[in-house]
């Protein structure tokens, strides 16, 4: 399975963009891409939907040694042997959450200062997420918090730290420059007519030396 440390593009199958019954080709296809990491996120979905598509997208992840994480169910862990869980600034605390899936799992933050990171990070986040970097039609209410904190937040915690929000291809380039080491993409890759070529192009962005 591939560590944490190692991932660089985080993949988030989001099922406002994505069929149920698409998912599977559509993980396939972010697999096929080398995205390292996979998230699913159903927010109008059940916990018994989750439950059982996390199941089958597992199945796939696995043999490839790419981490599963679920979006807000940590209850799905219980259940589901998944890598991980990704919870919103509103979700349960990272202690409940751990309670919750009753076993170790990656436990991811979704944060949107600076602030916010360090306090993840203080809680025991694995991982953050950090953003919206730019305006996104996947979380329209939030404002955007721009390039300008990306190195600012590098320097002050050592978890990694994927930019989330806006972020596609064409202006990767410039979320690098800024300092980010890693991203979270969500529409750019699910509307991609060619969702793993547009991956293997950001992982070439992501990962120069390779
Ligand atoms: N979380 P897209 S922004 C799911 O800032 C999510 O925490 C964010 O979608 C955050 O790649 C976001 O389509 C949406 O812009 C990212």
């Amino acid at each position: 399975m591939r560590n944490l440390s190692d991932c660089r593009l985080y993949g988030i199958l989001d099922l406002g963009y994505v069929g149920i019954d698409d998912a599977e080709r559509v993980t396939k296809s972010m697999i096929d891409g080398d995205v390292d990491l996979i998230q699913l996120r159903a927010k109008e979905h059940s916990v018994e939907e989750i439950v059982d598509l996390a199941g089958k997208l597992h199945q796939v992840t696995s043999a490839a040694g790419v981490p599963l994480i679920v979006n807000d169910h940590a209850e799905v862990a219980a259940k589901v042997p998944v890598e991980g869980v990704h919870l919103g600034q509103d979700d349960d605390s990272l202690a409940h959450a751990r309670k919750k899936a009753g076993r170790h799992v990656l436990v991811g933050k979704s944060t949107h200062s600076l602030e916010q990171a360090v306090e993840a990070e203080r809680e025991g986040a694995d991982y953050v997420g950090f953003g919206p970097i730019f305006a996104t039609p996947t979380k329209p209410d939030y404002q955007p918090i721009g390039l300008t904190g990306i190195k600012r937040v590098h320097n002050e915690i050592t978890v990694p730290t994927f930019c989330i929000g806006g972020i596609k291809i064409d202006n990767l380039g410039q979320v690098i420059a800024a300092g980010a080491r890693r991203v979270a993409i969500v529409s750019g890759l699910l509307k991609a007519p060619d969702i793993a070529k547009y991956a293997r192009a950001c992982k070439a962005l992501l990962n120069p030396e390779t």
